[in-house]
């Protein structure tokens, strides 16, 4: 039995500022603002289902950069870790797919202005604990 699944989000940074999504399901997430992200496939690295996932959901072509240190519970058995990630060269710009109905580029005063998902809040404070002492 597996113990635990890896659901890899991205702090997707672009001109200083972070990507919020909106997501648009399933009901009881709806209207909430995420760091966009999936479930690693088994076998599959985690920076390589960042990207994946955001190519699905965003229709962009990114890199994940580094780890942000830490990992928070979500619903059993599903466990959320971030990588800070940046677009590449040439890339489209996100668009909502699936799974959003609305994206933000946040400024470093704005962050706290969605109501991001209970489970994300501390992952997003660490992700500008970091941003903030490089
Ligand atoms: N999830 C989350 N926070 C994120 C990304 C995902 O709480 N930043 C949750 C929502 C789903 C699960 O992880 O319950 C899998 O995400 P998805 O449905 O996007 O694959």
């Amino acid at each position: 039995m597996t113990e635990r699944t890896v659901v890899v989000a991205a702090a997707l940074l672009d001109a200083g500022r972070l990507l919020a999504a909106r997501r648009s399901a399933p009901p009881e997430l709806a209207g909430r603002w995420e760091l966009p992200g999936g479930k690693v496939e088994p076998g599959e690295r985690p920076e390589a289902a960042l990207v994946r996932e955001l190519r699905e959901e965003l229709g962009v072509d990114t890199e994940a950069v580094e780890r942000v240190p830490g990992e928070w519970p979500l619903r059993a058995p599903y466990v959320l870790q971030v990588w800070t990630a940046r677009l590449r060269p040439g890339s489209a710009a996100p668009a909502p797919l699936q799974d959003h109905d609305e994206l933000r580029w946040l400024a470093p005063g704005e962050i706290w202005d969605v109501p991001w998902l209970d489970q994300d809040v501390p992952a997003v404070r660490e992700t500008l604990t970091r941003l903030g002492t490089r």
